[in-house]
């Protein structure tokens, strides 16, 4: 395993040639590398400099998902929260063995941990700068798959409530050759349609226009994306319940600043766990533990 480090990212490698790349603002993941491919989506004109979340990898939403109620604590908080565009700190790693690999460097697998606490956050624009937390964040690179979980604990004598969600763009050859399995029953909120309840379909879901669903789906079915119909990403989930699948498609993907390049929809496909769609209460000195692994098939 080879570690290295600056004081903007952290970078991890087996010597099976896996990587993984994380940007200390927002503990954004920026890349990951598998099987010989890069799998996440980074926009070509992402902000990697701290100025603005990053549009690509995998930017992580918490305490809000989407833009923030009225009348609540999150009221004020920038959209999807400020875990995204906080500077994080890199905590260390651990190595492990696998029994399947004889040499005792522990090459099969590297956790990078990452933490965020409430007195590392600058001018909270909510009541949210009254609440104490501390969030271990951990990047697990394994030789076929990516582990993110998050352990967010409530240090403070009050509760308090937070979504939280993985915000993965990952990448695909061609979005017109996409279709995600797993899904297809559910009914879903349609974002494009004011949230409006649509019906699941039966077949898999495939991608031709902007798509923006919020699906609830029990983190025991796992879902995978398909190109050409041969399964590339396999997402398992732990505590997260609830699913978001979002293609910004043509004109939306022209209308925002940092996403290049202009067609560059047709290579991402954001497949987002979280648990999002109902208010998670975490009470003063509890801890709540999710995650998510994907697999590259
Ligand atoms: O992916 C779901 C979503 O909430 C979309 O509605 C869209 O807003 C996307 O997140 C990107 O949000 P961002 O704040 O990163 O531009």
């Amino acid at each position: 395993v080879s570690i290295s480090q600056d004081n903007a990212r952290v970078t991890a490698s087996l010597p099976t040639g896996e990587s993984v790349e994380v940007l200390l603002y927002g503990a954004t993941v920026i890349s990951w590398k598998c099987k010989g491919k890069e799998n996440l989506f980074l926009s070509s004109k992402a902000h990697l400099d701290g100025s603005k979340a990053v549009r690509g990898g995998i930017p992580l939403v918490f305490p809000v998902f989407g833009p923030p109620p009225a009348n609540h604590a999150t009221t004020g908080l920038p959209q999807h929260g400020f875990a995204r565009i906080s500077k994080w700190e890199y905590l260390g790693k651990s190595s492990s063995e696998s029994s399947a690999t004889p040499s005792n460097t522990g090459d099969a697998s590297v956790k990078l941990d990452f933490g965020l606490s409430n007195t590392m956050l600058e001018n909270i624009p909510s009541e949210w700068k009254k609440y104490q937390f501390g969030i271990t964040y951990s990047v697990t690179l394994n030789k076929e798959d990516l582990e993110t979980s998050l352990a967010i604990r409530n240090t403070g004598t009050t509760d308090w409530e937070f979504h939280t969600l993985f915000h993965t763009y990952l990448a695909v050859d061609n979005i017109s050759q996409v279709s995600i399995k797993g899904l297809e029953s559910s009914s879903y909120k349609d974002k494009t349609q004011g949230g409006k309840e649509v019906q699941g379909t039966s077949g898999p879901i495939t991608i031709a226009g902007e798509v923006d669903r919020n699906y609830s789906l029990d983190p025991s079915k796992t879902i995978v994306v398909a190109e050409k119909n041969k399964p590339r990403y396999e997402i398992s989930r732990d505590m997260l319940g609830d699913v978001v699948v979002w293609n910004p498609w043509e004109s939306k993907a022209k209308s925002m600043a940092d996403f290049g390049p202009e067609d560059g929809y047709k290579n991402m496909v954001c497949v987002e766990a979280g648990s999002v769609l109902a208010w998670n209460t975490l009470e003063a000195g509890d801890t709540w533990e999710g995650g998510q692994r994907i697999q590259v098939l």
